[in-house]
């Protein structure tokens, strides 16, 4: 899209949403911020294309840094990086080191970075027989000092955020019992809740299911709902969209969670047959959750502290990581600028005239049939950054480089 091309689409959408709603669109994607996962840069976590690595695919945490930098330099929206205890802040996969965390932040300030929210690690070597919902104490207390340090970090040189996902569960019924296993987890995360300072937002994220499992300990939002209300505090949802049943209604669990009060957050990912972590696709669904986010008010504030937390949480083995990062950052981008279009007021009067087909096609004027590109374009070019970054990125010759250096 050219400039000229922005401008003459900013004049059609004007005159169909207002110009007070386009220019309102306009400031929520310069203020959106999500962050992006140091994971997606390096080596592929498993499955069929376990030993795939792309071409150029980062070895260190410098070169996922050295990644993320280029990202955020042209989309502008990805100065926070996601991080893993075990994958980012530790030399052998087994133990976290507050240390490595320390230097990780400062490679991080040197490339104009910083460390988003962190994940303590549940899975990796030594959760085969559960982590916070296993009957071992001594299992339990080791992830639960994990949990204490990534909350020193996150709160040293984080966001004061942390995100639990637990690998917990069985794979046959009869293997565990299912209430002892759920009280487990409930009590270690009440503990985790009294040792960690009351200002770290903690999020707790569900899974309907993993490959292989007969039960998840937390399957489902109400379950993460039911933990984060016995925990208290500052905690909530974490919303992974990969982590449902495929009829999962997702955007009325965002309504209910709204409903609720309760400072959630997102990882925002496409799921074609699961848990695939792909890049996020412009799909219905996802630009009606941003109408939910929209509505309830949790995104894109000028006080941060009213936003949800917004993170991207894929990596699929395939295709080129660089282009599908900025490619889901550019699809998140533009399901805002969906969302912001739709007129509420408009909205509410078709339903309280019972219009059910005609306030169907105004919310679906905005979230499925308008060209918001003229909107996310003049973003990038208020804040003079490219109008097209992946085009950008193709053409900075970056993945020449570090094709041939990696
Ligand atoms: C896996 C889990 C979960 C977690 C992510 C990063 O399913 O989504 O958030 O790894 O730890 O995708
Ligand atoms: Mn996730
Ligand atoms: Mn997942």
């Amino acid at each position: 899209m050219t400039e000229q091309q922005a401008k003459i689409g900013l004049q059609s959408l004007e005159l169909e949403f207002g110009a007070a709603a386009v220019k309102a669109a306009i400031e929520a994607v310069k203020r959106f911020k999500v962050e992006i996962p140091s994971w997606i840069f390096g080596p592929f976590g498993g499955g069929r294309f376990g030993e795939y690595l792309p071409p150029g695919a980062a070895r260190s945490i410098e070169e996922k840094l050295d990644d993320a930098a280029v990202v955020n330099k042209l989309t502008g929206a990805t100065e926070f990086v996601a991080m893993h205890v075990l994958w980012d802040f530790s030399e052998d996969g087994a133990l976290g080191s507050y240390k490595i965390a320390r230097e990780v932040y400062e490679m991080a300030g040197e490339r104009h970075l910083k460390i988003g929210s962190v994940s303590p690690t549940y899975f990796l070597r030594g959760s085969h027989r559960n982590s916070y919902g296993a009957d071992e104490k001594s299992t339990r207390e080791h992830y639960l000092e994990q949990t204490v340090l990534a909350a020193r970090i996150a709160q040293d040189f984080g966001v004061k955020l942390i995100t639990l996902w637990f690998p917990d569960g069985s794979n046959y019924p009869g293997q565990i019992e299912l209430r002892r296993n759920y009280e487990n987890m409930k009590n270690s995360l009440m503990t985790t809740r009294q040792k960690i300072p009351d200002d770290i937002w903690l999020l707790i994220e569900y899974k309907v299911f993993e490959p292989g499992t007969y039960s998840t300990t937390v399957p489902d939002w109400g379950t993460a709902f039911a933990l984060t209300k016995a925990m208290g505090g500052n905690t909530g949802v974490l919303v992974d969209l990969g982590h449902h049943f495929h009829s999962a209604n997702i955007e009325q669990i965002v309504a209910r969670l709204l409903s609720e009060e309760m400072r959630c957050g997102f990882h925002f990912n496409t799921r074609y047959a699961a848990d695939d972590d792909h890049a996020v696709e412009p799909t219905p669904e996802m630009a009606r959750i941003f109408y939910e986010l929209v509505s309830g008010k949790v995104i894109a504030n000028k006080d941060e502290h009213k936003n949800w937390a917004f993170m991207i949480d894929q990596c699929s083995g395939r295709e080129n990581r660089i282009h599908a990062i900025i490619h889901s950052v550019d699809t998140l981008q533009h399901c805002l600028a969906k969302a912001m279009l739709v007129d509420q007021r408009a909205l509410h009067e078709l339903q309280g005239r019972d219009e059910i087909v005609l306030a169907n096609r105004h919310f679906n004027d905005a979230l499925l049939r308008a060209d918001v590109r003229p909107v996310v374009a003049m973003a990038r070019l208020e804040q003079l950054l490219p109008i097209d970054p992946l085009t950008d990125y193709v053409e900075s010759g970056y993945q020449n480089k570090i094709d041939k250096e990696r």
